[in-house]
């Protein structure tokens, strides 16, 4: 581990900083930049810089602690690492569904990056009705084309384990591993949740349900599939129509690739919940086919790389049907576990917290009873657990 005393970028120093870096210094023009810190996360700093001429850079510093929470609760920048690198190796394979990646400080865990303040943060999006149609295809391609390529399917299997072991980034998985599929299930003192929630809450503490979160969790500490991104929930993408970039990937690392495409239907799940306490019927019933969207396309994608599969003795076409039928059944679990923290554990989301009280707590209740049935009904397919979630929120 490197020192975690360093100095971190304030608006006013970003220039200096820019200049002193010959790999920024050609791309804005720092004597007439417009610096500001946008960082809406649980975690990092965010500094939009732009200069007069419409040229623009994002710079993201990793703070040495929570910013959810503040510096009691220190936390390791070298995440700033495992984002760069999954930058890197993801770029190779899936460029045009990431920000342009122009750099990173490794003394000050400072990444730079394309400017992307024309897209829209997608949850933000969601959030507020909006449509982008070709999203949650491209985040299925996105994940199908980087599975590929950095798993066993793609990688020479004496590579891939240096490649697993390379991309380790145990403090980031220990957070997902506690507040994800851990704490929604025991209960832990930094869960919180709406009191007219407690019922809900306290229903998802039963043995059968710990049994499956463990059985998740196991699966997320022992499954290095592939580079995932790691945290691939609808805050972790940008869209514009006609463009679809996924960024902030801190927690990548070598787990299940199962995990990936469950963080998206869970933020649709809350979409749902949320356009259902809104009135939002078209939005709610558009929301609704973005699980299969995304699936058909991860699977389409999946299905085109397999030819090129490295090793095709034992890997072959009745294996792939298997995987793929697992690796959507898998999904559909993990799912629920990441839709449960966001009503009950520590890091909640803006679209339900920005509802009213009553709202609030029908859409929470909703996500919690679909929570329920994805982990104990097990659906099969994308359509399952649009058709759970459908029934759930309909039942207001
Ligand atoms: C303490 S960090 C809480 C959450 O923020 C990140 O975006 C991850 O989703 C993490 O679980
Ligand atoms: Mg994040």
């Amino acid at each position: 581990h490197r020192s975690t005393t360093y100095e971190l970028l304030e608006p006013e120093k970003v220039a200096a900083y820019i200049d002193a870096r010959p790999e920024l210094a050609d791309r804005v023009d720092t004597s007439s930049l417009d610096v500001t810190e946008v960082g809406d996360g649980n975690l990092n700093l965010v500094f939009v810089c732009q200069d007069g001429g419409g040229r623009g850079i994002v710079l993201k510093q990793a703070l040495p602690y929570v910013r959810l929470v503040g510096p009691s609760w220190p936390f390791t920048p070298e995440r700033a690492v495992a984002e760069a690198r999954a930058y890197a190796v993801h770029g190779r394979f899936a460029a045009e569904y990431l920000p342009a990646f122009y750099g990173f400080d490794a003394e000050r865990y400072i990444l730079a990056m394309e400017d992307l303040t024309d897209h829209r943060v997608w949850r933000g999006a969601l959030t507020d009705g909006e449509r982008h149609d070709s999203a949650a295809g491209d985040v299925g391609r996105y994940v199908a084309r980087v599975a590929f390529h950095t798993s066993l399917f793609g990688v020479e299997a004496k590579e891939l384990k240096w490649l697993t072991a390379a991309a380790i980034n145990p403090d980031l998985c220990e957070i997902t591993e506690d507040l994800v599929l851990t704490e929604p299930f025991s209960g832990a003192d930094r869960n919180w949740f709406q009191d007219e929630l407690a019922d809900a809450a306290a229903s998802l503490q039963t043995p059968e349900l710990k049994a499956a979160a463990g059985e998740l969790k196991y699966a997320f500490m022992t499954r290095a599939e592939a580079l995932l991104h790691g945290d691939l929930h609808t805050g972790s993408v940008m869209v514009k129509d006609g463009s679809t970039r996924a960024f902030d990937s801190e927690f990548a690392f070598y787990g299940p690739i199962a995990f990936d495409l469950a963080l998206p239907w869970s933020n649709f799940i809350v979409t749902m919940a949320r356009d259902a306490v809104l009135g939002r019927e078209e939005h709610g019933a558009w929301a609704a086919t973005l699980f299969e969207q995304l699936w058909d396309a991860f699977e389409a994608e999946f299905r085109a790389l397999w030819p090129g599969v490295v090793d095709p003795r034992v890997f072959n076409e009745p294996f792939l049907e298997r995987w793929l039928a697992q690796t959507q059944r898998d999904a559909a679990a993990f799912a629920a576990t990441e839709a449960a923290r966001r009503i009950v554990g520590l890091a909640h989301v803006p679209d339900l917290e920005t509802l009213d009280v009553e709202p609030r707590a029908v859409a929470g209740r909703a996500v919690i009873e679909t929570v329920k049935r994805l982990l104990l009904d097990r659906p099969e397919t994308a359509g399952e657990v649009s058709a759970i979630a459908r029934e759930e929120v309909a039942r207001g």
